[in-house]
């Protein structure tokens, strides 16, 4: 639930506000994608002159069909000129690396920032914040915050919306998905009847090269710590040798396979995109012991309870060292035991 007061200490914000910016995170996903094209749907609606940039990472196939998807501008946020905008609404990034990582994210001072988010990691760095990582998914605090206005979704909206919710709470799985969950999804599904085949598209656009990193991750599992983490490396050059591209490589779908496991607590995948940087994708089956989202940032990562991301700028087996002895610093400060 959103407080009335923020709700409409936002809503003057957005209000007073002409020309608008929006992004999406580095390698967007449904909850950033969604989030931001339902939000520019219904500024501009509004009359806001509204510009979505995709931001560090072209726009994704997957997520293409989504309805809006024209309108998304290929810039990076280095290439934009901010001082033409009176509100930057920063959505699903839990910090400015969220905005970009290719140049240093400054806001000019007439530039007016607020901040939507549900990362428990989140310190907020806007001029207005609203934080609450009791949320499942951004998509669903946008709902929230049109729904406290009342304010029409349209029928894209609506799709976007409920894509990201979907998404980012793994069909309705992870906590903290809730009756308001649902309520909310039901809600945005009366208005989006056709969900399904937006879902379907989202679940069945793979290329030849996904199934060849899958198996090549589920062929490289390594378990540390008595079997309860299970790590799934991949090098650049093991991606080179089947013309796999870095994005083509699903660590999250690998780290959900592991975690799967009976006994393996903490669930690893890695890709090294590049020689010397390794990425991360975290999952646990046991969220109430292993907070793999504070877990991720003791180094420089972040994410949720369940589900996380980091980017290391190292080796493989520096990554792999670097990750079991967060884990076991976790352990040892939180009193985890079998
Ligand atoms: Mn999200």
């Amino acid at each position: 639930m959103i407080d009335t007061s923020l709700a409409q200490q936002i809503w003057n914000e957005v209000e007073r506000a002409q020309r608008i910016l929006l992004h999406m995170h580095p390698t967007p996903d449904g909850d950033s994608a969604g989030s931001s094209l339902a939000l520019r749907d219904v500024l501009d609606s509004m009359g806001k002159d509204v510009t979505l940039i995709q931001g560090d990472t072209a726009f994704p196939d997957y997520l293409r069909h989504l309805p809006g998807a024209e309108n998304v501008e290929p810039h990076p946020y280095g290439s934009v000129e901010t001082e033409q905008f009176d509100l930057f609404i920063i959505l699903d990034s839990a910090n400015k690396d969220q905005i970009s990582r290719q140049s240093e994210v400054v806001f000019p001072e007439n530039l007016r920032t607020l901040v939507i988010d549900h990362h428990a990691t989140n310190e907020g760095y806007g001029d207005i914040n609203w934080i609450d990582s009791g949320y499942v998914a951004t998509c669903h605090m946008v709902f929230d915050l049109l729904t406290a206005a009342k304010i029409e979704i349209s029928r894209e909206a609506a799709t976007c919306l409920f894509v990201g919710m979907f998404t980012d709470s793994g069909g309705f799985q992870y906590p903290p998905t809730s009756a308001a969950t649902l309520h909310a999804a039901a809600d945005l599904a009366a208005k989006a009847p056709d969900f399904s085949e937006y879902i379907f598209h989202i679940n069945n656009t793979f290329d030849p090269e996904n199934m060849y990193y899958r198996g090549i991750a589920l062929k490289n599992i390594e378990l540390f710590h008595n079997g309860h983490i299970a790590i799934s490396a991949v090098s650049a050059s093991e991606l080179d040798s089947r013309g796999i591209l870095p994005d083509q490589a699903d660590k999250s779908f690998i780290a959900n396979q592991l975690k799967s496991v009976v006994g393996w607590d903490v669930a690893v995948g890695l890709v090294e995109s590049e020689p010397g940087v390794v990425k991360a994708s975290f999952r646990t089956r046991k969220p109430e012991i292993y907070h793999v989202g504070k877990i991720a940032a003791m180094l420089g990562g972040g994410g949720h309870q369940a589900a996380a991301g980091l980017t290391l700028k190292t080796s493989l087996d520096d990554a792999k060292r670097q990750i079991v002895e967060a884990v076991l610093a976790w352990e040892n400060e939180h009193g985890a035991t079998e």
